[in-house]
């Protein structure tokens, strides 16, 4: 029976709004402001609030007392009670927590400032200061004067500089604030690290009076010869722009309309589809008024068909892994390519063509590097256990996060599925909450699929069968579920006696199975949190997921071991998530090597 389900109208909310996002900024003329950033924690946010507790912000005089004035000592008598140039540095991107020591644990305000000159390379020419993330809530203010806020940790945001820039001496000032709420996205309570602080690349990037902001240039979800997509520049324009894709002989030119908008739409012919055997990257040249700047687009094809994933018209069984955002060597958030390309070091060797992102979007550099390395990814927003889910603002700002990521990753060929959320319970609320974003999301971009990590429910008189009973699984693609059989449900043994009822005819992915293990302790198959427990774990699992008809892949809990304040037993968590199958010190547990072998012979 379809269930028909009531879409509620929800109209956009100012504060999340970021409909101007530019993207691909690696191919534009930018300047970085990575580096050493003076700063200061105010966990009173006294930088913010007067001491009636309104903020500076809505003063008609602005105060010195504001952080953002970035005020300095004129006089003897002047009484200035902050200073940035003498505060601390910390390094751009990076996060605060595994910086000083003193903020490890720390969730508050810390102040950001960076002082600098800037050349302008045209007279006509626009200014953008770019950041890659900042969790979680960025007020940015520059020469003194907001630019804006942006809320959300994990996704890209822009604001414009052009009449602010000044040729010397411009100070950027952004208040950063990591508090978890209630009715946030994620909410609360979460098993990871609440890293804090700007956590990704800032830039300014330059662009001419008009330019193209933003494009999708992919296969058409039913024609692998036909490429769909679209122009659109800043600005109102009707003009010309070229799509030149030199390796195929394609020189096309589209008209924007009066809103600087053009459907894009040609046939391609002797294409090489991107695949994890061959992730063929084509050089796109756009060009716009004799400016241009170049993509490295894969095209390719992915489908449902009956419980089948099909890659560019064959069945492809998705051999995967979880992973956070984290380098954990280090422990702290990864954020450069050189932490990617480790990462995906680790996912080939254990055999990989598939990862999920968990459990928010990850840095652009790791969509890149799985286009070059031809892993199909799962991204996902952070719409995460128990979100507030009848609250309009927490939707608003669960849309803009997923309108960001589509925004800015709808080029990489290597993005398959989008996920709207992990775990989270089977309520009215939920379901309108998820099926508007799934809505969202088809409406943005219809070439991928969609799941969730759902939950599954035990049957019969000894609850050994497993099964969905979850309304949204009509509306995704790919049906999927994380299922702890053995550890925090029963014994490794109970998985043999596992029966499967999925009555959906869809393809199902486990998005997590998997076991605490410390890297180095040693027992036997039934001894918690030895090497050899995980292993058997695993093995025990994959015979249970070889029953189950409409398989069509699998991403285990975890590949790395992960920082989580909620994993305190001593000796063997100590603050980290056991689960993975790399140590945080980088080593190989026994585990590793059951998965690789079994994605050896799949
Ligand atoms: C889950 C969550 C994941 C946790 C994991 C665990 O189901 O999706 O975020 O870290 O279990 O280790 O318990």
């Amino acid at each position: 029976m379809r269930i028909l389900i009531l879409i509620s109208i929800i109209t956009s909310f100012q504060l999340f709004s970021q409909t101007n996002l530019i993207i691909n900024t690696e191919a534009r003329n930018t300047t970085s402001l990575n580096g050493s950033w003076h700063y200061i924690v105010d966990p009173y946010e006294n930088g913010y609030y007067d001491y009636r507790y309104t903020p500076f912000d809505h003063y008609k005089i602005p105060s010195r007392g504001a952080y953002y004035m970035n005020a300095k000592k004129q006089n003897k008598s002047d009484r200035i009670e902050y200073n940035f140039d003498k505060s601390d540095v910390i390094s751009v991107p990076g996060d605060w927590n595994s910086q000083k020591e003193n903020l490890f644990y720390y969730e508050g305000t810390v102040w950001y400032k960076t002082s600098f000159d800037y050349k302008k390379t045209g007279a006509q020419n626009r200014q953008f200061v770019y950041f890659g993330a900042v969790n979680y809530i960025a007020e940015v203010y520059l020469n003194g004067k907001k630019l804006g806020t942006h809320v959300g940790g994990f996704t890209p945001f822009n604001f414009e500089i052009t009449d602010l820039l000044k040729e010397k001496d411009n100070f950027l000032v952004v208040k950063v604030d990591n508090k978890r709420a209630a009715d946030a996205v994620p909410t609360l309570n979460t098993d990871w690290w609440n890293y804090g602080g700007i956590t990704r690349d800032v830039k300014i990037i330059e662009t001419p009076a008009n330019f193209i902001r933003d494009y999708k240039i992919q296969l058409d979800k039913n024609n692998n010869k036909l490429v769909k997509g679209f122009i659109q520049l800043d600005n109102n324009e009707a003009t010309d722009v070229t799509i030149q894709i030199d390796e195929l002989n394609i020189s096309e030119i589209v008209k924007t309309d009066n809103s600087g908008y053009a459907e894009v739409n040609f046939g391609i012919n002797n294409l090489e589809y991107w695949s994890p055997e061959n992730p063929k990257l084509y050089t796109v040249k756009l060009t716009h008024n004799n400016s241009s700047f170049k993509d490295h687009i894969g095209f390719r094809t992915i489908k449902v068909e009956g419980t089948k994933v099909i890659l560019n018209d064959e069945p492809i069984f998705l051999k995967g892994i979880c992973l956070h955002e984290e380098f954990a060597p280090e422990g702290r958030r990864a954020n450069s390519e050189k932490d990617a390309i480790q990462l995906f070091d680790w996912l080939k060797e254990l055999g990989c063509n598939y990862v999920r992102l968990a459990h928010y979007p990850h840095n652009e550099y790791m969509l890149r590097e799985a286009d070059r390395r031809g892993i199909m990814v799962w991204e996902e927003i952070p719409v995460y256990w128990t979100i507030a889910w009848k609250n309009k603002s927490t939707y608003n700002n669960a849309e803009n996060q997923l309108v960001e990521t589509v925004t800015r990753d709808k080029n990489r060929a290597s993005l398959i599925i989008y996920s709207m959320a992990n775990e989270t319970p089977n309520s009215d609320a939920r379901l309108r909450f998820l099926t508007n974003l799934a809505y969202k999301t088809r409406e943005m971009d219809d070439t991928r699929l969609i799941s969730a990590a759902l939950e599954l429910h035990a049957q019969g008189k000894e609850r050994l069968i497993r099964t969905i009973v979850d309304p949204f699984a009509e509306v995704v693609d790919i049906l999927s579920f994380n299922l702890y059989l053995g550890w925090y449900d029963g014994r490794p043994d109970k998985c043999s006696k596992i029966e499967w009822k999925i009555k959906y005819n869809k393809p199902v992915t486990v998005s997590e199975f998997g076991a605490g293990a410390k890297y180095g302790f040693h027992g036997d198959n039934e001894t918690v949190w030895s090497e050899e427990f995980q292993a058997h774990l695993y093995e025990e699992n994959l015979k249970m997921f070889d029953r189950l008809d409409q398989l069509a892949g699998l991403s285990p809990w975890i590949l790395v071991d992960f920082r989580s304040p909620r994993r305190v037993l001593p000796e063997i968590q100590d603050g980290w998530n056991r689960k993975g199958l790399i140590s945080d010190k980088g080593e190989k547990k026994e585990a590793f090597y059951i998965l690789q072998k079994a994605y050896k012979n799949k």
